[in-house]
């Protein structure tokens, strides 16, 4: 179990993080009822056990906080990268919407998106902004240190792509830190 804590002007956040968990969660977004069903669905499809505590000032603080303290509690709970699949993928249906996402546990931060039509530009569901979703997914990548593609590939319904987009990144990381009896360290660099 990996405990983290974030406080600053803007926010306060705590993060407790177990990846070899059973999808448990309990999680208060204040606030924030969307985004806490987002990550809700995150993390029973990651089969990970997450407890957050958040609140702050504005959503888009509370949304990129979130992810800084997640992804630096995943980081830390995968420093030692060995005999972990390292690559994860998952293609998700919800109704309409059809996601791929597609990790690689590198220690070499990036992240992408890609829509195919409708993008969260100036797009709102229960008043959460679904432009954070792209900065939460950025932020994530970047402090979990892990490459993050994701695209869009089907869809029409904004609330079953964002809803998609959270359970496919659960999938495809569940994927990523499953066990690899064989490869004891996945890269040729010897090194993770
Ligand atoms: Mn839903």
């Amino acid at each position: 179990m990996i405990s983290l804590e974030r406080k600053t002007k803007e926010t306060g956040i705590s993060v407790n993080l177990n990846i070899k968990g059973k999808g448990n969660y309990k999680i208060n977004v204040e606030n924030q009822p969307f985004f806490q069903h987002m990550l809700e669905a995150f993390a029973k499809n990651a089969a990970f056990d997450i407890e957050i505590t958040a609140s702050g000032d504005l959503q888009h603080h509370i949304v990129e906080d979130c992810a800084i303290v997640l992804g630096q509690a995943f980081d830390k709970a995968i420093a030692n990268k060995q005999n972990i699949a390292r690559y994860g993928s998952f293609i998700l249906a919800m109704g309409d919407a059809l996601v791929l996402v597609s990790v690689d546990i590198s220690g070499r931060p990036y992240f992408s998106v890609e829509y195919n039509y409708p993008n969260f530009k100036d797009c709102t569901i229960e008043n959460f902004d679904l432009e954070n979703i792209e900065e939460f997914m950025r932020a994530f990548a970047n402090n979990a240190k892990i490459t993050l593609q994701i695209k869009v590939l089907n869809g029409t319904n904004r609330h079953h792509i964002a809803e998609a987009i959270f359970k496919c990144l659960g999938r495809a990381l569940r994927i990523a830190v499953s066990e690899d009896k064989v490869i004891e360290m996945p890269s040729t660099k010897g090194i993770l």
